[in-house]
This record gives C-alpha cells, sequence and structure tokens, in this order.
C-alpha cells in the first residue's frame, strides 16, 4: 500500500491484510492520502480496540468524562445542533430520477467539490477505520459497512449503535458489497467543534454506496450508519424488493396474556417514537430504523440496523421515561451530547431536577439569559440534545434483539404530530388503505433539523428527508410488498398531540392504552367502528383498559373529544395532501382512489350527521 509507515505502520496494515479484501484496501490507501491524516489506525472487533477508541475520544477531548462512572458528554457547535438537509445532497449521475424533495447536485460537479474538502481535512489528526454491520450479524437482513472518520467521538458513537463487523468484513471474501463513509469534522475550533460549518457537505453517492461528509459533528449528519446509510439502504431496497424504514422495532407484552406482538413504527423526528418503542412493561428492539422483508412462512419480518439508541433527552424523567432516565444517572456506557454540566452532572430540560444557574453547555460558559452570536436566547440543554446508549443496558431490551431472522410484524404504526385533525389512534381500513395513511402523514416541525419549529410538514412514512427514490415509486414499494404478503400487518395511526385551548387532550402516558388496544386488535380481541378515515376503538374498550392499566376512569366526554371526527380539517388535510401527490409522477392509481373515497366518505357523513365534528358514539 503508498502509505507511509509513518502513518499506517504494519501492526494496522496486518489487521487489514487479515480482510483479504483489495476494495478495503483501495479504499483506505485513498482516502489516507487525500486527507493526509498524521495516523491511521484500526479498529477490529476486540475489546482492545473498543476500549482504545472509548480512550481516544477522551484523549482528544471530544468527550469528557462525566462523574457517573462510563458517561461522557460531547458537544457539537453552536450552528451544528441537527440535520443539515439543505446542504445533504445525492450525488445525481445525468439521466437519473430522483425524489424531488431530496437536493442533489451533478455527480461530477459534487465529488470535485467534496474531496477538495477532503483534500487535507485530517491534517494532524489520527483516522479511524472501523468496521460494523448494519442489522444483526450473519443475518441475510444485514449490510457490512466501512467506517473512515477522525473523529473518536462518531467512531465510539457508532460503537455503541451498531454491531461491530470486523469478522462480517472477513465473510465478505473480498466482494466490494458494502457500504462506506468517509467523515472528517474539518478544521476544530479552540472548543473542538468544526470550524468551517459554512463547508458543511454531506455527498451521498449512490452509484458506490458510500457516503463522504465533512466540517461537521453532530450525529445525523456525522454517523455514516445513521441516517447517511439509511439513505443508501432505501435505494439498495428499492433494487432489491424489500422495504428500509424509519422505523422502531418493539414487542408489545399485554399483562396476563402470555404473548408477544412486534410492532414497527413510523413517526417523523420528535413526535413519541422513542417513548412509543419504550412503553413501560413492553421490550424494545430499535428506535430508529428497521430493515423488512418477506419471512418464509408469508409474513412481513423487522431487524434493527442498530443495537443502540441515539434518543432526545429533552423531558427524559424518572415518571415519564423511568428506563432511559435509570440509564442516564446509573453507571454504564453513555455519551450525552448538547446538555448543560455543572460539577459533572447533566441537566435538561424537565428532567426532574432543577437547573443550576451556570456550567458549560454547547455554546461553551453558560448563565441564564445567555445570548448566542445569532442573537438567540440559549437554553441550558438543546431541544435536540441526545443520549447514546446501547439497548442491551436497558432492563427492557427483548430477547430477539440480535436475532438474525428479525422478528415477525404483527402491526405497523404511523404516527404524526397533529393539534387538531385526527383521533390518538385508529386503524386502517385495509394494507392498501394504511399505505395511503402512511403516505399521508404530516406533522408539525420540531427541532431535530436545522429551520423553524411548528410548521405543518407532509412527511411520507416519517421517511421524507431520507427518499432517495422517487416518492410515487416509494409508495408503489409499499404496496408491492403488501401483496407479496401471505398475512399484511394490521396498519395504525396514532396522534399523541390533540390540543384543546392549548392544552393537550391526552396525557403522555395514555399511548399505553393505545398501544394495548392496537395489540387487542391485532389478535381479534376488541370490536371497533368503523369511521370515514379508518376503525376507532370502542368506548367500552378503552374505559376497561384505562382502569386495567391506569386504574383511571375514562370519561364519556373524553372519548368524545378524542375520539370526534373532525370533518373540515381532515378535508383540509385530504386536500394538502392531493396537491402534493399530484404534482409526483408514478404515484400508483390505486393512492388516488384512496384519497378520493377517503373525501367521498367524510363529505357523506357531514351530510348524513349534519355535523362538522362528528361524536364517534354517531357512528355506532
Ligand atoms: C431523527 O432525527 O430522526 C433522528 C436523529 O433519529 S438523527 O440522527 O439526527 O437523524
Ligand atoms: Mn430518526
Amino acid at each position: 500500500m503508498n502509505i507511509s509507515k509513518d502513518v499506517l505502520d504494519e501492526k494496522n496494515i496486518d489487521k487489514l491484510k487479515k480482510l483479504n479484501n483489495e476494495y478495503v484496501m483501495r479504499i483506505v490507501e485513498k482516502y489516507v492520502n487525500l486527507c493526509r491524516p498524521s495516523k491511521v489506525t484500526v479498529i477490529t472487533d476486540s475489546e482492545d480496540d473498543i476500549d482504545y477508541v472509548r480512550k481516544l475520544a477522551v484523549k482528544n477531548g471530544e468527550e469528557v468524562s462525566l462523574a457517573t462512572e462510563g458517561h461522557t458528554v460531547h458537544f457539537d457547535g453552536y450552528y451544528d445542533q441537527g440535520r443539515d438537509p439543505a446542504n445533504t445532497r445525492i450525488l445525481l449521475p445525468k439521466e437519473k430520477k430522483i425524489s424531488r424533495y431530496i437536493n442533489t447536485i451533478d455527480r461530477e460537479r459534487g465529488l470535485e467539490e467534496i474531496l477538495a474538502l477532503l483534500d487535507g481535512a485530517m491534517k494532524g489528526k489520527e483516522l479511524l477505520v472501523c468496521f460494523f454491520c448494519l442489522g444483526p450479524n450473519n443475518s441475510r437482513f444485514s449490510i457490512p459497512a466501512l467506517q473512515l472518520t477522525d473523529s473518536a467521538y462518531v467512531a465510539h458513537s457508532e460503537m455503541l449503535l451498531y454491531r461491530q463487523g470486523f469478522e462480517d468484513f472477513k465473510k465478505l471474501n473480498g466482494s466490494d458489497k458494502f457500504f462506506y463513509f468517509v467523515h472528517s469534522a474539518g478544521e476544530l475550533d479552540e472548543k473542538n467543534n468544526s470550524k468551517n460549518i459554512d463547508e458543511r457537505r454531506i455527498y451521498i453517492d449512490l452509484e458506490r454506496e458510500r457516503v463522504l461528509t465533512v466540517n461537521n459533528q453532530y450525529g445525523g449528519n456525522s454517523i455514516g450508519l445513521k441516517k447517511l446509510a439509511l439513505r443508501l439502504a432505501i435505494n439498495k431496497a428499492n433494487n432489491e424488493d424489500w422495504l428500509c424504514e424509519h422505523m422502531f422495532i418493539m414487542g408489545a407484552r399485554p399483562e396476563g396474556k402470555h404473548r408477544v406482538t412486534y410492532f414497527t413504527g413510523a413517526f417523523p423526528s420528535a413526535c413519541g417514537k422513542t417513548s412509543t418503542a419504550m412503553v413501560p412493561g413492553q421490550s424494545i428492539i430499535g428506535d430508529d430504523i428497521a430493515y423488512l422483508r418477506v419471512g418464509e412462512d408469508g409474513m412481513a419480518y423487522a431487524a434493527n440496523v442498530e443495537k443502540g439508541i441515539f434518543g432526545i433527552i429533552h423531558e427524559v424523567n424518572a415518571d415519564d421515561d423511568p428506563l432511559i432516565y435509570m440509564a442516564l444517572t446509573t453507571p454504564g456506557e453513555a455519551i450525552i451530547s448538547n446538555v448543560l454540566v455543572a460539577d459533572g452532572m447533566p441537566y435538561w430540560s424537565e428532567m426532574g431536577k432543577e437547573i443550576p444557574a451556570s456550567g458549560t453547555n454547547y455554546s461553551g460558559e453558560w448563565n441564564p439569559g445567555k445570548k448566542g452570536p445569532d442573537g438567540k436566547e440559549i437554553a441550558p440543554a438543546h431541544k435536540n440534545a441526545r443520549y447514546t446508549i446501547g439497548i442491551r443496558e436497558l432492563d427492557n431490551a427483548d430477547p430477539k434483539l440480535d436475532d438474525p431472522e428479525g422478528v415477525p410484524v404483527s402491526g405497523m404504526i404511523y404516527g404524526g404530530r397533529d393539534s387538531d385533525t385526527s383521533p390518538p389512534v385508529l386503524e386502517s381500513l385495509s394494507w392498501p388503505h394504511g399505505v395511503f395513511i402512511g403516505a399521508a402523514l404530516e406533522s408539525e416541525t420540531t427541532t431535530a433539523t436545522i429551520g423553524a419549529e411548528g410548521v405543518r410538514k407532509h412527511d411520507p412514512m416519517a421517511n421524507l428527508d431520507f427518499l432517495v427514490i422517487p416518492l410515487g415509486t416509494y409508495i408503489r414499494n409499499h404496496l408491492k410488498f403488501g401483496d407479496t404478503l401471505d398475512k399484511t400487518p394490521n396498519i395504525f395511526a396514532t396522534n399523541y398531540f390533540l390540543k384543546e385551548n392549548g392544552k393537550f387532550l391526552t396525557d403522555k402516558l395514555d399511548k399505553k392504552v393505545w398501544l394495548m388496544w392496537m395489540e387487542g386488535r391485532v389478535h381479534n380481541e376488541y370490536g371497533a367502528i368503523e369511521t370515514p378515515i379508518g376503525f376507532i376503538p370502542m368506548y367500552e374498550d378503552l374505559k376497561k383498559l384505562f382502569k386495567e392499566i391506569f386504574n383511571k376512569e375514562y370519561e364519556k366526554d373524553d372519548y368524545e373529544k378524542h375520539f370526534s371526527i373532525r370533518i373540515s380539517k381532515l378535508l383540509e388535510r385530504l386536500d394538502r395532501i392531493e396537491k402534493i401527490y399530484n404534482e409526483e409522477t408514478d404515484v400508483p392509481e390505486i393512492f388516488h382512489e384512496h384519497l378520493e373515497q377517503q373525501r367521498k366518505r367524510l363529505l357523506e357523513a357531514k351530510e348524513e350527521h349534519k355535523k362538522d365534528v362528528i361524536s364517534p358514539f354517531d357512528f355506532e
């Protein structure tokens, strides 16, 4: 290999040679010579190598140890607190069609630009060459992934979030069937943050199944295996007839029933996704990305691409999220980012503890009232501050977390954030109607991406930011996937954010009741009321569930408020959705049929009941 021994020594070359893979060699050679790190370290699956990365992150100042054993804090730069869709672009070969929701750049021009930015980007730094497996080891679901990064924080995060894959690379037998990611945080400032944020670029090359990303540290931009691999995998799934979804996977375990029913769920960022995957008493497989394939028994099977959680810490507290709160406050391995730190303790909003009046956060030394360089008042912790933990650390880790077969999926949930339109839970009338519901998913925006908050955004299957294939094609793939199944999962929609006079109508913990209703529906244990938008629960069933689960009286009045069919609001939503899909090409006809039927049903109900807001009891 044409790399100086001072940079890549014998010991590290020997590790690479064990893989017997010329593609890996070529990639390492190419990017070492381009990025010019002063040192290259190859990380295998050994505990020594893993520990090396853990310690390096602290030694080089990217992470600082906290008072709780095994916990560290990492700060991203002031302007690097969320995903950056504006600078995330697909390198587009001429003639290729793609979703119009994702930015593109001519492939040659983009490559030229990003290779120039990577030129010398690792000067004086150590490059880590890491091997992971997207999905369980030894599984038909999984994809090997090579990560080159000059950030020990990124490598450390990936060790918590993904399975080690050095051994999987050996099994490749020299093939190039793997994804690869090159990341450089670029030049760093005195706080160890990426300095050249204006030159932050995340360029995705579907042709070569690689992503090049530079001048950033925030996980959603830097961690190759997370949202960068998601985009590559959506493309791969499209070519190979499986589904790659922005979905959690969890097992619902109703008390006393001795069974587990697996659900997947797609929710746009900050719509209750992690907390649904973590409903107390249930078990979790993953909270972010799922690969779905048809099983031999004709059911849909899902495997978690990850083995950890990169979750939002805002509002995590002992009452609402007991297991996560426990993981964040007791010894174990955790990286906590962009919170306030005082005396080695992390603080964030609504954690149930008083926040000290001084400390360090992502803006440096912090005091209440401090303003950022943009004149905005800085909260103690950023709203998109996160924690990174392994799922095995949690008491509710599902035993099938690493099962190479994945788990059979009985239900799929689409969850949006809307204050005035959808009921807390409903079930689709059929698989295609469910696909329609997923395709019509909307959410009021939050802080997980850089940009305005509180704007209603269309986010089909919560996957729009990552859709590298045309939307119509993506919807078609879902319909097709259903056609290949002998038994399709029941599809549900949730909305935990209904409001009246500015106040939430449902309690955060109520999602357990909605989940148990969905679980019971899968097993035909509850009836339902057919409404123009789908099946909704019957009052008596919810009343019983609220009593059993929370020993709470569920009043008729609450039920009516929760489950009324709000005709005008629903029609307005249909108009918005129709407008969007009318501008798409390749949308399957059946999608438009469902839209039209839904509109017709809403108008008929309005006519029949002579009301704009119709009580669920009127449909019984
Ligand atoms: C999300 O925003 O959907 C996340 C966090 O899961 S990020 O890694 O930033 O994508
Ligand atoms: Mn996500």
